[in-house]
């Protein structure tokens, strides 16, 4: 991570824990919102003007949390207004690399190698992990904010009429239901994979592992009374952060976090929910399994050989 700007140590996936050994998300830094007259959103400061061409998002394609605000890009319709580069999925010992591994991007933005260079130009004493997603300001040359919630939501509102606004994916009306649902599933499932696959103990892996099968098993209730989204009919923001854990369970969590109790295939309301929003225009170039099975096994502190496995066969159509 960086201190005071400078990378100190070589990549670990954990650098906090409680006092339990359970692992601990790091808060975001960056916190600015893009508005369509740029005054400033719910947190941070003004001058970020909704501009076709201005903002750029660094991704990897194996990162849940990135790949919601890519998701919320293509579905609002504005790929031509936000340009993208995607990291190489294995992690590096100075974390995410640009490069040339296929489907990865070499950074034409700001010339960097690594992203925590991206950190330390837009605040040189900046503490913290290098984390994506990142949405930088191509005119501001600075870090916009780097919480995928935010992101998302500003996809969806703060472009005006630069994005499609038939499109609505966190519509007033089921607003406080979405953030109920939300503040479950996250720490449950979202980052509960993340939890037991980090734990350092046997106990806070377990507490884990029961949260996790505990949200699978609600939200196969769930959709099995009302299909075919979370919500009904209506595709909502939280669709969009339940699926991106989900393609990833079989082929990551399942095995190397350890979350064997059931595989995602096993649960048939998931998996149809899975296919359909998979089958969402825009939705399934977004997803790269090479790059979320090469990036999650690279994990050296959860594999040390750095073998990736050949399986599971999938069942769902993937890029
Ligand atoms: N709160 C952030 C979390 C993002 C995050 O943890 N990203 C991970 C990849 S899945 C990351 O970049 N980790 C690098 C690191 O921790 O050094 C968000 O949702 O945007």
């Amino acid at each position: 991570m960086l201190v005071e700007g400078k990378w100190t140590a070589d990549w670990h996936p954990v650098q906090a824990t409680d006092a339990k050994g359970g692992f601990v998300r790091q808060i975001s830094g960056f916190r600015n919102w893009i508005t369509p007259d740029g005054s400033a959103g719910p947190t941070g400061e003004d001058g970020f003007k909704a501009e076709a061409g201005r903002y750029h998002l660094y991704v990897a394609l194996i990162c849940p949390w990135a790949s919601r605000t890519l998701i919320g890009r293509a579905l609002k319709k504005l790929e031509s207004a936000i340009t993208v580069s995607v990291v190489e999925p294995a992690l590096s010992d100075q974390g995410w690399r640009f490069g040339n591994y296929p489907g990865s991007d070499k950074d034409l933005i700001n010339g960097a190698t690594y992203l925590h260079e991206i950190y330390t130009s837009a605040d040189p004493v900046y503490t913290g992990r290098a984390t994506v997603p990142v949405l930088f300001d191509k005119h501001r040359r600075t870090i916009v904010n780097n919480e995928s919630a935010d992101i998302l939501r500003m996809l969806n509102t703060g472009f005006g009429s630069l994005a499609d606004e038939s499109i609505d994916l966190y519509p007033d009306h089921l607003r406080a239901d979405i953030d109920a649902l939300n503040d479950r599933i996250y720490p449950m499932l979202n980052n509960g994979v993340y939890r037991a696959g980090f734990a350092t103990t046997q106990v806070a892996y377990e507490e884990a592992f029961a949260d996790v099968f505990a949200m699978l098993d609600e939200l196969e209730a769930r959709l099995e009374g009302q299909g075919p989204f979370l919500f009904g009919e209506c595709l909502t923001e939280a669709d969009i952060r339940l699926f991106v854990t989900l393609i990833r369970f079989d082929a990551a969590y399942n095995g190397l976090f350890k979350c064997n109790l059931r595989r995602l295939a096993d649960y048939t309301r998931l998996s149809h929910f899975l296919d359909r929003v998979l089958d969402i225009p825009g939705v399934r170039g977004t997803v790269n399994i090479d790059h979320i099975k090469r990036g999650y096994y690279s994990i050296r502190a959860l594999n040390p050989t750095g073998i990736v496995p050949v399986g599971p066969q999938l069942p769902f159509r993937h890029a």
